[in-house]
């Protein structure tokens, strides 16, 4: 029997009887891919395929913070599996391989970070949830994409995804002290995914063996799609706590018992592929990635691999926000981008209009 008690995986999921709606892009583009295993065979190219992106706005050397390593991008740029964000973006550093983690040190002004806050201070905060048993009890505001235009400008240009319609509506968090995001994934189950029914310890955890064919969960239910990759950034920097944790680094692993970084196949969640048991509380601390919330600061994780191998979610990139301590609060805005143009969202992630006035 599953043990839920365990379990701190965001589902991302919220039946369409508990008031899920639906938010479609303007003129969706259906995306056709091959319906194959794990959306194997590759379309011509369409990872490289021609793009017409804004150039960053300054071209000046990368600011490094010697805090965190300072990798090379030569296996980030070689592995054909995941986005290929804007590397000659101003201050961006790979910190971690396999999986990428970058930052970018002030992607956002001082001036940009205070007038987010302010809208998540004087718009109306609605709760967050993370779905399952997942706790998630910070609240937050969604802009209408009117609102946040130079942002969305300076996102799509990092991010390098071709169309602005892949961004979800910015989203803008705020934690209280003591207020937490339990371990999640930002990728989106199937349909079918053992996870959506409560079967968590599952072979096919994700539902990625029947993505190719069945898409995901009606709310985007768009064969080989899925969440490509987020970009949230700290509105404040936070002191002592508050940090985001990546603590499953290692844990998922190919089915064929090499580097899911190789040979991307989707999550078991029953048995790893050494025979031993799947553990909900894994924590590798010496893999572990620990982020400090600093003002300015983007952090870019990807939670899933290109359509064109399947869309297959990264059980490596589970990640945890933890909570503030007494005195502080944390501001996030966080940037989901998908793979495709149409998608629908939960309601937590709805604009209900704009939060305020401020065009930033
Ligand atoms: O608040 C954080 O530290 C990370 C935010 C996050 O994990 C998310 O919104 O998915």
């Amino acid at each position: 029997m599953p043990k839920l008690s365990f379990i701190s995986v965001f589902l991302y999921f919220v039946p369409e009887t508990s008031g899920f709606s639906r938010l479609a892009a303007p003129n969706p583009t259906p995306c056709r891919l091959p319906h194959s295993p794990y959306g194997r065979a590759r379309l011509a190219d369409a990872a490289t395929a021609t793009r017409t992106l804004p150039t960053p706005a300054t071209t000046t050397h990368r600011t490094i913070n010697p805090a965190y390593p300072d990798l090379p991008l030569d296996k980030y740029l070689a592995n054909p599996y995941f986005a290929k964000i804007r590397t000659d973006y101003p201050g961006l550093q790979l910190i971690h391989e396999e999986p990428f983690l970058f930052l970018v040190h002030d992607f956002l002004t001082a001036d940009e970070c205070a007038r987010l806050r302010r809208k998540a201070d004087t718009g109306t905060l609605r709760p967050q949830f993370g779905g399952g048993a997942v706790e998630r009890t910070s609240s937050g505001v969604v802009c209408v994409n009117d609102e946040v235009p130079t942002l969305r400008t300076k996102l799509q240009t990092l991010t390098g995804v071709s169309d602005m319609a892949q961004l979800q509506p910015l989203k803008i968090s705020k934690y209280r002290p003591g207020q937490v995001f339990s371990k999640h994934t930002d990728a989106w189950p199937t349909e079918e995914a053992p996870v959506t029914r409560g079967w968590v310890q599952e072979r096919d955890f994700f539902g990625d063996e029947s993505r190719p064919t069945r898409g995901c969960y009606p709310a985007r239910n768009q064969p080989n799609h899925n969440t490509l990759l987020t970009c949230f950034v700290y509105l404040n920097t936070v002191h002592g706590s508050g940090y985001t944790t990546f603590p499953n680094i290692g844990l998922h692993q190919s089915r064929d018992g090499g580097s899911f970084y190789r040979n991307p196949t989707p999550l078991d969640t029953h048995a790893r592929v050494d025979g031993s048991a799947w553990d909900w509380e894994y924590r590798d601390e010496a893999a572990s990635v620990q982020i400090a919330p600093t003002q300015g600061l983007a952090v870019l994780h990807f939670c899933s691999v290109l359509p064109e191998y399947g869309g297959i979610c990264d059980g490596n990139v589970l990640h945890v926000a933890e909570a503030p301590l007494e005195g502080q609060d944390k501001y996030v805005a966080q940037q989901f981008v998908a793979s495709c143009t149409e998608w629908s969202l939960p309601d937590d992630s709805i604009p209900y209009g704009r939060v305020s006035w401020d065009t930033i």
